[in-house]
């Protein structure tokens, strides 16, 4: 992989109002179609401006940092995450913002993942991309483009408006970690049922200051670690014991993020409480999250919830899957003892649950 820098030609102002840096890293918005090959390939982003002629009237300065080759974001790994977190940490004391361009299909989970190894953000990490390529005329990208470049350049009295990692997309500016993608087809691709926007974009763009983080007072810490010894386990009705073994009796497991019914509930059945009993007695965590996109898990309403919370399985309040697999890998990363990572999985860490 392979990291190529690109200073795009802007108003290129003697004093410009902010310097934001973007973070290619693939996905629709960065294609156009090969009238050759009659597929999409990701373009060469030092074009920006003959796709995006309005980023010249900018008193930004703005670079593109092009990740090569380009990312579907049905590939990014746990490497990837890491890499951008310190391509961030390189890059954080020489702009006021960031713009990461990502395929959306997996952008909230790389949202989460980067709330976590960004700790004490005080600048804006902003990510966005399209449902519909840069190069076609109705595409989406272009206005998502360009205010996601406003939103990372918003300050007032000296500080970034929004220090936080966001997923700017159509019209809603929402908290990275409390997002989901909902839509394959249409423009408005992301949701964030359980948390209210951040802000949303209209004639003006109208900030909802009061459910933004409040600024750190420490310094940004950039974590580079992050454990994918991790599953999914979604459970249905008919779920089979051999499929519940399978995942919980994985080799290395340390961390599973359980998918339950409304409020946290799961089947009863005997051999289903004894493979969760074995696996947290192996010290596996195991994180409930609701198959809800709205409410919460409360452990303990019902009676099918209620052995869960005895046995010591983690209720996970409202958070999303995203962010909860996100949340695990970056906890499980840390090298705690068993209790710290435990206590880790319940507090609300970036924003990510209401308790
Ligand atoms: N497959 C693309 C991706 O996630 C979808 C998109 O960006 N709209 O990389």
């Amino acid at each position: 992989m392979e990291v190529v820098k690109v200073d795009i030609e802007t108003a290129a102002p003697l004093h410009p109002e902010a310097s934001i840096l973007i973070i290619y890293t693939g996905g629709t918005v960065g294609m156009v179609f090969d009238e050759k090959e009659k597929h999409l390939v990701p373009f060469n982003f030092s074009q920006i401006l003959d796709h995006v002629p309005e980023l010249r009237q900018f008193n930004y300065l703005v670079t593109v940092l092009n990740i090569e080759p380009a990312i579907d974001s049905s590939n990014v790994s746990v490497q990837d995450w890491l890499m951008l977190a310190s391509l961030i940490e390189e890059n954080y004391s020489k702009y006021d913002g960031f713009v990461v361009l990502h395929g959306t299909d997996t952008m909230a989970y790389s949202a989460s993942a980067m709330s976590y190894l960004l700790e004490n953000l005080q600048k804006p990490v902003i990510f966005t991309g399209a449902q519909v390529p840069i190069g076609r005329i109705r595409t989406d990208a272009r206005e998502n483009l360009i205010t996601a470049l406003q939103i990372a350049a918003t300050r007032q009295d000296g500080k970034s408006v929004v220090p936080e990692v966001c997923i700017y997309f159509r019209n809603l500016l929402l908290r990275g970690n409390r997002s989901k993608k909902v839509e394959s087809s249409h423009f408005d691709a992301f949701k964030s049922d359980n948390y209210p926007p951040l802000a949303e974009t209209g004639i003006d763009i109208e900030y909802s200051h009061e459910n933004i983080l409040p600024h750190p007072e420490q310094a940004l810490i950039v974590h580079n670690r992050m454990s994918d010894k991790v599953a999914i386990l979604k459970l249905f009705p008919g779920i089979t014991k051999q499929v519940v073994q399978s995942i919980l009796q994985a080799p290395d497991l340390r961390g599973v993020v359980m998918e339950t019914f409304g409020s946290g509930n799961a089947p009863s059945t005997p051999w289903f409480l004894e493979l969760l009993q074995d696996a947290l007695q192996r010290g596996v965590h195991i994180l409930n999250v609701s198959q809800c996109d709205e409410g919460r898990v409360i452990q303990g309403q019902y009676e099918t919830s209620k052995y869960l919370l005895n046995m010591g399985v983690v209720g996970g309040a409202d958070i999303t899957t995203e962010a909860a697999i996100a949340k695990l890998m970056f906890v499980l990363g840390q090298g705690l003892d068993h209790e710290q990572t435990r206590m880790l999985l319940c507090q609300n860490l970036r924003g990510e649950i209401s308790l």
